[in-house]
């Protein structure tokens, strides 16, 4: 049996309120309090580098501030990075958090819950854990594992330039890597594999769009390097692009990680991947 969710649309406020009793007695009014979850649905993979996250929220609709709990459960295999939101709440001000939500690599596929609770309010947001991406032959190796940049810029993520968007035009924060060391060289961008496999081709797509072309921006000088056996080996080395993408073919080797040494970019100024992939052929 399938409970499906498909009237969820992705960046929708699930909001539950629980209005409360205001008669117009002397007692003082209980304030209602809101409780909205950003998106109202979230799907999570058991990979290191492909977070999923919610911005759970609470709102006071009720006549005067108050400090208000609220708790958040989920079930084994999800796990929370917090179990509890509190906030001072002014009337009529929504407050929110950022709950990150990820599952082991061994987590079994299918439907969850995340629960958020507060005294007065309720709200139930639905969670799909999916099946792990191939990684046989011919798919990408190193979509979603551990990345460990030597330095990163900013509000760049160190898992942007494995999330799965190689697109250039994407280019931001959220999808692409970016150093944080401004004019210095080498910076690595690292990947590690869960275990050793075959790795014969690497594809690196640096920053390249009508508004930053890989000629200006992109990487210019860099080695593709591959762990082997407990030691980086380089097996491909660029001079002098200009591309936005890079495909490097070598002999297989047995490899559980592999990593880009950035020797200068055409900017001189920083190291810039959008995406780095990994092939077994
Ligand atoms: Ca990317």
């Amino acid at each position: 049996m399938q409970r499906r969710h498909l009237a969820v649309a992705a960046g929708a406020v699930v909001v539950l309120g629980v209005a409360l009793a205001t008669g117009a007695q002397s007692s003082p009014a209980t304030p209602a309090l809101e409780l909205s979850a950003t998106p109202g649905q979230i799907q999570v993979v058991g990979l290191p580098c492909l977070p999923s996250a919610l911005t759970v929220g609470m709102t006071n609709n009720g006549r005067g501030s108050v400090y208000a709990d609220m708790e958040l459960s989920a079930p084994r295999p999800l796990v929370l990075d917090r179990r509890m939101f509190s906030s001072w709440l002014p009337v009529g001000q929504p407050v929110s958090v950022r709950v990150g939500v990820t599952v082991p690599r061994s987590a079994r596929p299918g439907h969850y819950t995340v629960g958020l609770s507060s005294d007065r309010a309720r709200l139930s947001v639905p969670v799909d854990v999916l099946p792990l991406p191939p990684k046989g032959p011919g798919d990408n190796l190193l979509l979603g594992e551990q990345a460990t940049p030597s330095s990163t810029n900013g509000s760049f993520s160190p898992c942007g330039a494995v999330d799965g968007d190689a697109d250039g035009d994407h280019w931001s924060t959220t999808t692409g890597w970016n150093d944080g060391t401004k004019s210095v060289f080498p910076d690595n961008y690292t990947v590690t594999l869960p275990s050793a496999g075959a790795v014969a081709r690497v594809v690196t797509a640096t920053l390249d769009s009508a508004k930053y072309p890989a000629a200006k921006y992109g990487l210019r000088d860099f080695d593709v390097q591959a762990h082997v056996a407990g030691a980086w080996q380089t097996v491909a080395s660029v001079r002098g692009n200009t591309s936005g993408s890079v495909t490097s073919t070598f002999p297989a080797v047995q490899a559980d990680g592999v990593q880009i040494v950035v020797l200068d970019s055409n900017d001189h100024a920083y190291s810039r991947i959008v995406e780095l992939e990994a092939y077994s052929s």
